[in-house]
């Protein structure tokens, strides 16, 4: 079967998509989701803790303010309810084709559509809209002898409930985002807690609470009070784009202000020591936690900074030869983002993978078209991710352009593309930004990728980047008619 539009993904990005074709009026659309159920990474994080750190009022849809959040920083189960329900309000589910996990994604040179190999059979669509994220698939550590641990092993994004910590030996590999919400979460449960830190991170204060009734009424009642508070934490956020883009010795105070909170928590010189980072505040994601310190002054929680050296039957071997025994093992070791296996399995007219993107070795336009690669689009693409703010404001934006395209495409029966010259133009202006920020100042993250570039973050404010996506410029791109007559 031929569809106009096929989206990827049922996420954040794909819901959004969905939201902003029928909008414009097209409506023969597939969602393409692996899972049985929508939403995504905020489905799949159940790990406890699981928490958004960007503000809620900041992290839904404009389209779809939620003003019954009860807490300004929301929790996984609440966002992933939110999704659900704007899934409801815009007629979505009866879109969704669950259970298709996408194999291939390949442009077909003789129908002119993409192909779509699917774990239920193939599907021909006349555009696609790749929305699956870019903290999709998770990354267990490349740590010598994992598979011979004889307990289980969860990974934070696939998290087993019925696997039971109660009064077990655990070990946590990962001081990142995720580890810093379960570690507390789980201490007070588990007999032992040994947390495995290769690099530490510079935490924050949370200044999450929950939302008082009145407040609630207030949203509701005067919807653009909650719009005033989202528009206040939006540009609150932007600020920090002068530390880290502009001029990194800005953010001198914020790691004061970091340093401080650990010396309030951790009173053990000795450990204080070992949780305080020595890089550049904001070279890794920035983390905010009130209650991870903490949980290192517990009997039974203990911070392992020795290298890890194998994985054996037993438990983890640090390179000191310490033996550390456990029950279970927790993986909070991210994911494949710039080899994110679903760009390999993209494939262009040429032949192209969309790997080549995040490999620097394929150009984009607005992280978003690629050359040769007419009528795809991709949420989340290369360097459209942030480290201060919201990622569904970056979404929002690279739907203005791909609606718009997606509307050109289908009236006129074209396949579009953006020309070579302008999206090496864009790509090449892109990266010549990067040198001086402070993903720039000397660390390893998930931002960049195995040479060291970066092609996951927007190195600007992000209006700079909602200006750059308002419209589809007809100029900047290749027109094919059905006719193979280039007209713009
Ligand atoms: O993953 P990470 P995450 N041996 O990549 C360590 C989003 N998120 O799942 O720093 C030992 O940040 C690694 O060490 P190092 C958010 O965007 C958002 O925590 O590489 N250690 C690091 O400590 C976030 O940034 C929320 O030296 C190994 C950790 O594992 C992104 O997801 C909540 C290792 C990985 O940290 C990823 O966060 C949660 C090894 N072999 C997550 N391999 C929100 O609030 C890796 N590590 C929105």
């Amino acid at each position: 079967m031929v569809v106009d539009v096929a989206v990827i993904g049922s996420g954040f990005g794909g819901l959004g998509a969905a939201i902003r074709l029928k909008e414009t009026g097209v409506t023969n659309v597939a969602i393409f989701e692996r899972a049985s159920d929508l939403g995504g990474t905020w489905r799949d994080n159940i790990y406890p803790g699981c928490r958004c750190d960007v503000a809620s009022n900041l992290y839904s849809f404009s389209f779809a303010p939620n003003p019954a959040w009860t807490n300004t920083y929301s929790y996984q189960p609440e966002i992933w309810r939110y999704l659900q329900n704007v899934a409801d309000q815009f007629h979505l589910r009866e879109l969704i084709r669950y259970d298709h996990d996408v194999l291939d994604v390949s442009f077909d040179g003789p129908s002119k559509t993409w192909r779509l190999t699917t774990s239920q059979g193939d599907y021909y669509a006349r555009c696609v809209i790749l929305a699956t994220g870019g903290l999709a698939e998770p990354r267990l550590p490349d740590i010598a002898g994992l598979s011979l641990f004889q307990g289980p092993i969860m990974h934070t994004a696939q998290w087993n409930d019925a696997i039971d910590l109660r009064d077990q030996r655990v070990g946590v590999i990962g001081t990142g985002a995720s580890a810093i919400q379960t570690v507390p979460q789980i201490a007070p449960l588990v007999r032992t807690l040994e947390v495995f830190q290769r690099t530490p991170s510079w935490i924050l204060p949370h200044l999450g609470r929950p939302v008082i009734e009145r407040t609630k009424q207030i949203f509701t009642t005067l919807p653009f009070s909650q719009r005033l508070v989202r528009a206040w934490g939006y540009w609150r956020r932007e600020l920090m784009v002068l530390g880290f883009v502009k001029d990194p010795s800005r953010l001198t105070k914020a790691e004061t202000m970091s340093r401080d909170h650990l010396e309030r928590q951790i009173k053990d010189e000795s450990l204080r020591g070992r949780l305080t980072p020595r890089y550049r505040l904001g070279c890794k994601r920035v983390l905010i936690s009130n209650d991870f310190y903490p949980a290192f002054n517990r009997d039974n929680v203990t911070l392992v900074t020795e290298g890890i050296e194998s994985i054996e039957a037993k438990g983890v071997r640090t390179v000191d030869g310490e033996l550390h025994e456990f029950d279970v093992l927790i993986a909070a070791t991210g994911f494949y983002v710039t080899d994110n296996p679903m760009a390999t399995q993209v494939h262009g007219a040429k032949g192209e993978e969309l790997a080549d993107a995040f490999l620097g070795d394929l150009a984009n336009y607005k992280g978003t078209t690629f050359p040769d690669f007419p009528n795809f689009f991709m949420l989340g693409g290369p360097n459209t991710a942030l480290g201060h703010s919201s990622i569904i404001f970056m979404l929002e934006s690279q739907l203005n352009y791909v609606t718009k395209a997606v509307r050109v495409a289908l009236d006129d029966n074209a396949l579009i593309e953006p020309k070579a010259h302008i999206a090496a133009r864009w790509t090449h202006e892109l990266q010549a930004k990067l040198p001086g920020t402070v993903w720039d100042t000397g660390c390893s993250s998930w931002y960049l990728n195995d040479a060291g570039l970066n092609t996951t973050i927007w190195p600007d404010f992000t209006f700079k980047f909602r200006s750059a996506t308002r419209h589809f410029n007809p100029r900047d791109h290749q027109i094919s008619t059905s006719k193979e007559s280039e007209v713009s």
